[in-house]
C-alpha cells in the first residue's frame, strides 16, 4: 500500500467516524459542511494544502462581504433617516402658511391682542398702540369681546378695581360712539347697566371690573390698563 492509498483510507475512516459519532464531530466533518466542493483531492499533502488555501481565501472573502453588508446596512439606515427628514420637510412646506402674531401678543382668529402692564390715559394708550404698529383693540362682536374678557380675567385678576381701555370714544360728539378705525358703533354692544352715563364728561370706554368686565365710559384722563390690537401677518417665506 503506497502513501496515497493510506491517506485516502484514513480520510474515509475519518468521514465514517464523523458520521457515526455526531456528538464528537471532528474538524474534517466541520470543514466538509463549510465547503465540501474544495475537497477535490485527498490523494496527497499538496492537495490538502491547496484546499486549505482556497478555504482561507473563501473565509477572507466571506469576512470582507460581511463587512460590506454591514456597511450597506448602515448606509441604508442613514438613507432611510434622510428620506424621512426630507418627507417631513416637504409636508411642512406643503402646508398653507398661517398668519401669526408678534411676540407678546395673543391671537384670536386673524387678529393679535396685547394687554398692557402699565397704565396710561386713553390718549397715551392710543399712541402706544399706534407706535407698536396697531391701535386700541375693538371688541365689535360677542366672540371677540368674550375672548378679550377671558384674557383680562386671567391677567388682571389680582386687582380689585380697574378699567381696561379699548378703542371706542364719543370725544368728538357726545353720545356718538366711534371705534378706533373710524366706524360708528352700531348693532351689538355690551354696556353695563346704567352705562354709558357720561358722568362728569366721560368719553372713553373700557372693560370695567366693577361691572364684571362689561363696558363702561370713563374719564379719558384716567391712567389705567389698555388693550392694543394688530393684524396677524404671514411669516416671511424661508427659501
Ligand atoms: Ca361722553
Ligand atoms: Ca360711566
Amino acid at each position: 500500500m503506497n502513501v496515497s492509498v493510506v491517506v485516502l483510507v484514513l480520510a474515509l475512516l475519518q468521514v465514517v467516524v464523523g458520521e457515526t459519532a455526531p456528538n464528537n464531530p471532528g474538524p474534517r466533518t466541520e470543514q466538509c459542511v463549510c465547503s465540501p466542493a474544495i475537497y477535490v483531492d485527498y490523494g496527497d499533502k499538496k492537495g490538502e494544502e491547496a484546499d486549505s488555501k482556497v478555504l482561507y481565501q473563501l473565509r477572507t472573502q466571506l469576512t470582507l462581504l460581511q463587512g460590506s453588508m454591514e456597511s450597506l446596512r448602515t448606509q441604508q439606515e442613514i438613507l432611510i433617516d434622510e428620506v424621512s427628514n426630507l418627507t417631513a420637510e416637504l409636508l411642512k412646506k406643503a402646508e398653507p402658511e398661517k398668519p401669526v402674531c408678534p411676540d407678546g401678543y395673543v391671537q384670536f382668529e386673524d387678529r393679535c391682542f396685547n394687554f398692557s402692564i402699565e397704565k396710561k390715559t386713553y390718549t397715551d394708550a392710543r399712541s402706544a398702540c399706534q407706535a407698536a404698529g396697531g391701535r386700541l383693540g375693538m371688541p365689535k362682536d360677542q366672540l371677540t369681546n368674550d375672548f378679550l374678557t377671558n384674557q383680562i380675567e386671567t391677567r388682571y385678576f389680582a386687582f380689585s378695581r380697574y378699567i381696561v381701555w379699548f378703542g371706542l370714544t364719543d370725544e368728538v360728539r357726545e353720545g356718538t360712539w366711534v371705534w378706533e378705525d373710524g366706524t360708528p358703533l352700531i348693532g351689538w354692544s355690551d354696556w353695563a347697566q346704567g352705562e354709558p352715563d357720561d358722568f362728569f364728561n366721560q368719553d372713553c370706554v373700557g372693560f370695567g371690573s366693577r361691572f364684571g368686565l362689561k363696558w363702561e365710559d370713563g374719564g379719558c384722563s384716567l391712567d389705567t390698563y389698555y388693550v392694543c390690537e394688530t393684524k396677524a401677518t404671514f411669516p416671511p417665506v424661508d427659501y
